[in-house]
């Protein structure tokens, strides 16, 4: 049977949660760091852990299948690769930042300014769309200290909660691009290939879905279900079971979490008993 590569980041930001991902969508790898390979024991998947940098060349070229990176590692990097699915985490944005003692006006404020970045083909392209026409400095790290050096007199970088910036005093001024983890695939998979794709990509549908969800069991008089299901709009109708006791009914269904304890209360307000509220693991469709 074929096998799919799969590349993820060896270590940073986004290493635990592609685990993550993959343990919650049943795929186990064995557990070593140090090993650039490694392959799972229920699934005809094997990992390759590497540098963020160069996951899009590497499935680009097809020495991975698939891979899990930032966004904003495809958008700089010169490889064509297919962005299959959004994974919903390592969220950030691309930021461009001034000191906060400029008059910052207008994006024209950086025209002939000197900026550091570690993103300098996203800058290019947003200066060039934008009628700009800005010094970019390319360096790979600490870009924040840049403008305190006398290196430059402003930056782009990743933006998450901001501190950075705050810490080195720099305000953020214009986003240039939202991103979070994406998997990436090659252009040219085999059918085989993308049927195990599609297979992936099915069981990450069913994490997703299934997060922020849980699963609620009540006791109710049969003659409050239909005050029940207009207390849970927007939902699927719920399941309901006749319950031994004449006269009761089981109502099931799936409450979101932020909506959890507002829909508890209306519902143990129309006489809803023993409430059994579970944690969901999977939902599929
Ligand atoms: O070793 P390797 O090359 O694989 O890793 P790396 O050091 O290049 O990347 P890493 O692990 O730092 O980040 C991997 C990916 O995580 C990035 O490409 C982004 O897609 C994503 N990501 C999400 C972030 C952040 N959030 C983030 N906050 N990457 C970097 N940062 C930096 C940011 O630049 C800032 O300097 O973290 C700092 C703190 O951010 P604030 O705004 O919360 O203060
Ligand atoms: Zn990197």
């Amino acid at each position: 049977m074929e096998t799919i590569r799969l590349a993820i980041q060896a270590k940073g930001r986004l290493n635990e949660e592609s685990i993550a991902l993959l343990a919650d969508a049943g795929i186990s790898i064995e557990e070593s760091k140090r090993k650039l390979l490694a392959k799972s024991g229920d699934f005809p998947i094997e990992v390759l852990y590497l540098r963020d940098d160069d996951i899009p060349q590497a499935v680009s070229m097809g020495v991975a299948d698939i891979g899990i990176v930032g966004l904003n590692e495809v958008a700089e990097k010169p490889y064509e690769v297919d962005v299959v699915h959004k994974l919903g985490f390592g969220g950030c944005r691309l930021s461009l930042a001034v000191p906060k003692a400029e008059q910052y006006d207008s994006p024209k404020w950086f025209d002939g300014k000197r900026i550091a970045t570690s993103y300098p083909k996203i800058l290019e392209r947003y200066f060039k769309e934008n009628g700009i026409s800005a010094e970019i400095h390319e360096i790979a790290g600490s870009v924040e200290v840049a403008p305190l050096v006398g290196m430059a007199d402003a930056i782009f970088d990743i933006v998450s909660s901001g501190g950075t910036l705050v810490k080195n005093g720099l305000v953020e001024v214009v986003k240039v691009m939202d991103s979070e983890a994406v998997l990436i695939a090659n252009k040219q998979m085999s059918a085989e290939k993308k049927k195990i794709v599609d297979q992936i990509l099915f069981r990450f549908s069913a994490v997703e879905r299934s997060k922020g969800m849980k699963y609620v069991l009540m006791n109710l008089p049969c003659d409050k279900v239909d005050e029940a299901v207009k207390i849970l709009p927007g939902m699927k109708s719920p399941t309901i079971l006749a319950l031994a006791q004449e006269g009761w009914c089981s109502l099931h269904v799936v409450i979101r979490d932020s909506e959890l304890w507002e829909k508890i209360e209306g519902l143990k307000a129309i006489g809803a008993e023993d409430i059994l509220v579970l944690s969901l693991e999977k939902m599929i469709l």
